[in-house]
C-alpha cells in the first residue's frame, strides 16, 4: 500500500479512498450501481494483494507441504508455518506452536468440543454459554451435553441486549467446566467484557473459550491480557480467503488434547498396530492443510497490521456512530443492541415495525447496497428479541460515511415503496 494520492475524503484515521483502491471488487456495479457492500459481518472483501499472493503461490511455489525434500516443497512449507508465525504476533499469542489452522471458526469451535469436551466434561458437569451465540458456539456444545448428560447454562441478555452478569455468581460454579462466549455479537454488535468473564471463570476453574469470529478482524486482540483458553476466529471475515479458520490455545491445553482428525500429517511413528501423535500444533492439522489459503492469509494480516488495529477499530467507530445517529433520525426504525458505540462492534442492527427485514435487503439490493437480513444464525436470539430476524449493516475499513447515506436514502426508498403498497 502506498499512502499518497487521497481520491476520496478520509474517514477517521484510514486512508480510505487509498484502502478503496486496493479491493478490485469495489469498481464493480451492481444492477447498474455502485456496489455498497455493508455485509462485512459475513465475509470481508479481499485486497489485491491477497488475491495475487494466491495466484504467485500456484504460480511460483506450489508443493505440499512438511514432506517434500525439494526447493519448492521447502519454500511452500516456509511459507505456510510464515503464516503461523504472522498469526501468533497478530493475537500476541506466546508462540506459533499455539496456533492450528482449521477451515474456519465452526470447525476450530468443534474441535474443541470434540477433544477438550470429550475428555473434560461429564454428567455432572455444567456447560456455560450466553443467549447470544452464533448457532457454531452453541450446536457443537448442546451435541456434547447431549452425548455426556451435561447440562447447559446461559448467561441471560439486558433490554439492550449486553449479557446480563448480575446473577452470575449463581450460574457459575466449580461443576461448570467451560465457558463459551462470542467476544462480540454478529447479531447485534455487542461487545462482551471478556475480561471479567475469564476472571470469574477462572476463579471458579472453568475454561474459556472465546469466539472471536467479529472481534479478531476489527479490533485489536491479545490472547494473552484476555487470558482466554481458547480462541476461534476465520480468515474469510479478515481480507483473508475463505476457508481458513484459526484455533488459538494454550499450550498446555493442545498437548494434553487427543487429536481431532487422523490420518498423514499428525502423526510420528505408525505402526500396523497404532501410531504416536506428532508435536502441537501439527497434531491437529491431518491430511494436506489448506497451503495457498493460509499463505494469502497471511498477507491480509500484513496488510491489516499495515493499517494498525487500533486505527481499524476508531474508523468502524466513527462509521457505526455515524450510521446509528442517522438511522435514529429516521422515524420508526429500531436499532438493537447498546446505544454507545464503545460497547459495540461495527454491525448495526435494525427493524422497521411492518416491514419484513428480507424486504429491506431485496430493495437495498436493487440499490446496490449488500446486506444481510434475517436471523444472521443466532435463532433463539431472535427468538428472545421477539422477531423473525432483522436488517444489519455491517462495516469494514473500506466503508465510507458517504456508503451510510446510500444505504439511508436506499432505506427511505423501501419504506416509501411498502407505504405505498398498503392500501
Ligand atoms: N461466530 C460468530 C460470532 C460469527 O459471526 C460467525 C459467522 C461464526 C462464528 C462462524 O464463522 P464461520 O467462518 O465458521 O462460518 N457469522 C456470519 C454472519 O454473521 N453472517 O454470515 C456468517
Amino acid at each position: 500500500m502506498s499512502s499518497q494520492n487521497v481520491s476520496e475524503k478520509p474517514t477517521g484515521p484510514l486512508d480510505v479512498g487509498r484502502i478503496r483502491e486496493d479491493f478490485p471488487i469495489l469498481g464493480r456495479r451492481v444492477y447498474g450501481k455502485p456496489l455498497v457492500y455493508l455485509d462485512n459481518a459475513a465475509t470481508s472483501q479481499k485486497p489485491r494483494q491477497v488475491i495475487e499472493a494466491l495466484v504467485r503461490y500456484y504460480e511460483q511455489h506450489n508443493a505440499n507441504i512438511h514432506r517434500a525434500i525439494h526447493c519448492l516443497g521447502e519454500e511452500a512449507t516456509a511459507a505456510y508455518e510464515e503464516a503461523r508465525a504472522k498469526v501468533a504476533r497478530f493475537i500476541n499469542a506466546p508462540s506459533p506452536e499455539c496456533i492450528v489452522f482449521t477451515r474456519n471458526t465452526t470447525e476450530a469451535i468443534n474441535l474443541v468440543a470434540h477433544t477438550w469436551g470429550r475428555a473434560n466434561v461429564g454428567p455432572q458437569a455444567d456447560i456455560l454459554l450466553t443467549q447470544m451465540e452464533h448457532h457454531s458456539n452453541l450446536i457443537p456444545w448442546q451435541r456434547l451435553a447431549a452425548e455426556k448428560g451435561a447440562s447447559l447454562r446461559y448467561i441471560g441478555l439486558t433490554n439492550e441486549q449486553t449479557l446480563e452478569l448480575d446473577g452470575l455468581d449463581e450460574l457459575m460454579h466449580d461443576r461448570t467446566r467451560i465457558l463459551a462466549v462470542t467476544h462480540a455479537s454478529n447479531a447485534v454488535g455487542t461487545i462482551n467484557p471478556i475480561g471479567r468473564l475469564v476472571k470469574e471463570a477462572h476463579r471458579n476453574g472453568t475454561t474459556v473459550l472465546v469466539d472471536g469470529a467479529q472481534s479478531a478482524p476489527h479490533m485489536p486482540v491479545d490472547v494473552q491480557a484476555m487470558d482466554c483458553d481458547f480462541f476461534a476466529f476465520s480468515a474469510h471475515k479478515m481480507l483473508g480467503p475463505t476457508g481458513v479458520g484459526v484455533l488459538y490455545a494454550r499450550r498446555e491445553l493442545l498437548d494434553e488434547m487427543e487429536p481431532f482428525l487422523a490420518g498423514g500429517e499428525m502423526i510420528k511413528r505408525v505402526t500396523l498396530e497404532g501410531a504416536t501423535w506428532n508435536d502441537v500444533p501439527w497434531k491437529f492439522e491431518a491430511g494436506t492443510p489448506n497451503i495457498a489459503d493460509v499463505i494469502a492469509f497471511g498477507v491480509a494480516i500484513d496488510y491489516l497490521t499495515g493499517l494498525g488495529m487500533e486505527n481499524v477499530r476508531a474508523h468502524e467507530m466513527e462509521i457505526t456512530d455515524y450510521a446509528m445517529r442517522r438511522l435514529r433520525q429516521m422515524e420508526e426504525v429500531f436499532i438493537y443492541g447498546p446505544p454507545d458505540v464503545a460497547d459495540r462492534g461495527g454491525v448495526v442492527s435494525f427493524n422497521y415495525p411492518d416491514l419484513h427485514p428480507h424486504d429491506i435487503g431485496t430493495i437495498l439490493d436493487r440499490e446496490g447496497v449488500a446486506i444481510r437480513a434475517g436471523h444472521h444464525c443466532t435463532q433463539p436470539l431472535m427468538r428472545i428479541l421477539g422477531v423473525s430476524g432483522t436488517a444489519r449493516a455491517s462495516f469494514y475499513v473500506y466503508n465510507t460515511l458517504e456508503e451510510v447515506d446510500v444505504l439511508v436514502e436506499a432505506l427511505g426508498k423501501a419504506r416509501a415503496f411498502f407505504s405505498n403498497d398498503t392500501p
